[in-house]
This record gives structure tokens, C-alpha cells and sequence, in this order.
């Protein structure tokens, strides 16, 4: 085993945990799997290892998420005294939850996006990591004495690291990732029918999963788009929530190396989901008004226009991409 850098956040972290007695987690808007797994997985750690701790989890479900978790939201009054722990969320406008940071409470931050919003009094962001289930895993086999893990938090943090890692297929996977598995498979739930749940898609999202394939535009070079405006995904009976479910698609189509799927809002701006196999797309969705890891961002286009701006940088930094691969 190589040294753990992180050995001293870690230790940090715990103590903080022990010290109080309510703990509030909160994690990104529109929650993901991943963000889900992490916060029900760090609350059941808690809960199973210091019983008398009250723990909430703050912030809107995920409907089509339900089977992982639902939160026990905390009222304003929980945080007079409360220590707060965000996790998978890089910077505070994503945070789900305005009052994480409202209220001058003491904050943790766990995260494996880039760290470029520092905030926070204790940060502990590893890029390395997979996933931040990963991290919370490796917390409870870090200070395996003290820290308990419970079934339904093996599960959870299990879905996290799929979710993530798209079933350990991208290449943050590392044998960390494997290890950790590995002793939450350990653990009593089944794997298997929680992949299950997340494979399963809604006969409405199959139709838009044909939409999608049919009508996707692919540039010279490799730059996959498509637009589903309010009346497309109506016709579908769909949501934007439901559009996550097509997003890694177009990935699959050999020649596209990098896409967007803009999804436009009911006032009528769009929601920009970027992804790449290769070219660096995270600094295009800095510049509107997103952010994200290296291959997988989001960003917003207040209209078509912007969306073509987008786009044009898409097939900059494919083209450069090509042909620094060359070299
Ligand atoms: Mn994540």
C-alpha cells in the first residue's frame, strides 16, 4: 500500500464527527447517484457508528431515484448547532440547500470534482477518487476500529461507485475503487438487484433513447449534438430530470468524440450535458456558467445562440485534441 496523504483530513474529519451532536449532509442539486450514495452512505456510517448522533440529510429528492434514498430534511432551527457536511459538490451554487453555508455553521467539504471553489473549513477533494462514495467507503476502511457500516450504507455507497464509474467502465476506476468494492460486497444487500434498478429505464425513455440515436447531429470531427426542446420532450411525456438517462449515448457511436445534449428549460433556457472521450470540455462550461470534471460537465445557454458558441469551442477543442493524439 502507498502512503495515504489524505490520513490526516481523514483523522480531522472523524474527530469533528465524534464532537458533535447533529450532523447535517448536504449534496448537489438535481442528486445523482453518486450524490445520493455518498450522502445516505456517510448518514447510515454515522448513524451505525455513534448511534446517539442525529444526522439529516438535506435537500429535494430524486423521483426517479427514490429506491436509493429519501431525505429526513433538517428544519432552519437544526442548524443553531449543528456541524454541516456537503459532499460531491464542487462549488456553493450547486449545493442543494442554501442554508449548508446560510448560517455560519462549521463546514467539511468532501469531493473528488477538480477543487477550484475552495470552501469549507476542513476539505478533503481527491480528483483520484472515482467517485465521493469512494471516499466515504474509504473513510469507514480507514478507521475501521471506530467507524460501522450497515447494510442499506454498503448498498448505497455501492450504487454510488456504479453511478459514477458507469459500472467500473470509466477510466477513474482505479484498484482502489475495486478494493473498496470489493468489502462493501462484503456486506448483505444484493448487487445485483440494485444494478437492476439502475438499468431499468421507462418505456417513455426507451422511446426518447430512439429520438436521441435518430436525430443526433455528428460534426466532420467528431462533435455529437442534440437539442430537446420543451415540445420534444413532452411528446415524450418525459422531464428534464428523465433526459439523464440518455446522456451517455452518443458515446457509444464510434467517431464522436465529444457532445452535448441541450435540454431546454420552461424558461426556455437549456440545460448544456457535455461529456467527451477525450478533448477537455470542463473550461467550456466555466465559461458558461457550469463546471464539472475534465470529460463530464454541465453548463447553461441562455438561448440557441449560446448553444452554437458552445459548440464552436467543442470543435476547437476536438480538433486540438485530434491532433496532439497524432503527435
Ligand atoms: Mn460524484
Amino acid at each position: 500500500m502507498t502512503e495515504d496523504k489524505f490520513f490526516e483530513i481523514k483523522k480531522q474529519i472523524l474527530i469533528e464527527i465524534k464532537k458533535w451532536d447533529k450532523i447535517i449532509i448536504h449534496r448537489h442539486e438535481r442528486p445523482d447517484p453518486d450524490a445520493l450514495g455518498s450522502q445516505g452512505g456517510l448518514a447510515e456510517l454515522i448513524r451505525a457508528s455513534f448511534p446517539e448522533t442525529e444526522v439529516f440529510t438535506a435537500g429535494v429528492d430524486n423521483r426517479t431515484l427514490e429506491y436509493f434514498t429519501t431525505m429526513n430534511r433538517p428544519e432552519e432551527s437544526d442548524y443553531e448547532e449543528a456541524l454541516v457536511i456537503v459532499v460531491d459538490t464542487a462549488n456553493p451554487p450547486r449545493i442543494d440547500g442554501k442554508e449548508a453555508l446560510a448560517h455560519g455553521n462549521k463546514v467539511i467539504k468532501i469531493d473528488h470534482h477538480p477543487d477550484e471553489d475552495r470552501y469549507g473549513d476542513i476539505q478533503w477533494v481527491d480528483p483520484t477518487a472515482s467517485s465521493c462514495s469512494e471516499m466515504i467507503a474509504d473513510l469507514w476502511q480507514t478507521f475501521p476500529d471506530e467507524l460501522v457500516l450497515s447494510d442499506e450504507g454498503a448498498r448505497l455507497l455501492y450504487g454510488g461507485i456504479v453511478g459514477d464509474t458507469n459500472r467500473f467502465l470509466y477510466d477513474a476506476t482505479t484498484p482502489k475503487t475495486m478494493r473498496l468494492a470489493a468489502a462493501l460486497m462484503e456486506k448483505d444487500f444484493s448487487p445485483t438487484a440494485l444494478n437492476n434498478q439502475m438499468n431499468e429505464i421507462n418505456p417513455k425513455v426507451a422511446k426518447l433513447i430512439g429520438y436521441v440515436l435518430e436525430n443526433l447531429h455528428v460534426s466532420e470531427n467528431g462533435v455529437g449534438s442534440i437539442l430537446l426542446t420543451e415540445k420534444i420532450l413532452g411528446r415524450f411525456g418525459l422531464e428534464d430530470e428523465d433526459t439523464h438517462q440518455v446522456v451517455s449515448l452518443p458515446g457509444n457511436i464510434a467517431g464522436v468524440l465529444s457532445w452535448g445534449i441541450f435540454v431546454q428549460q420552461k424558461d426556455h433556457t437549456f440545460r448544456c450535458r457535455l461529456r467527451s472521450k477525450g478533448p477537455v470540455i470542463n473550461g467550456i462550461a466555466k465559461e458558461h456558467d457550469g463546471g464539472g470534471h475534465p470529460l463530464a460537465s454541465g453548463a447553461n445557454a441562455k438561448d440557441e445562440e449560446e448553444i452554437k458558441e458552445i459548440l464552436e469551442k467543442f470543435e476547437k477543442a476536438t480538433i486540438d485534441f485530434k491532433k496532439s493524439n497524432l503527435s
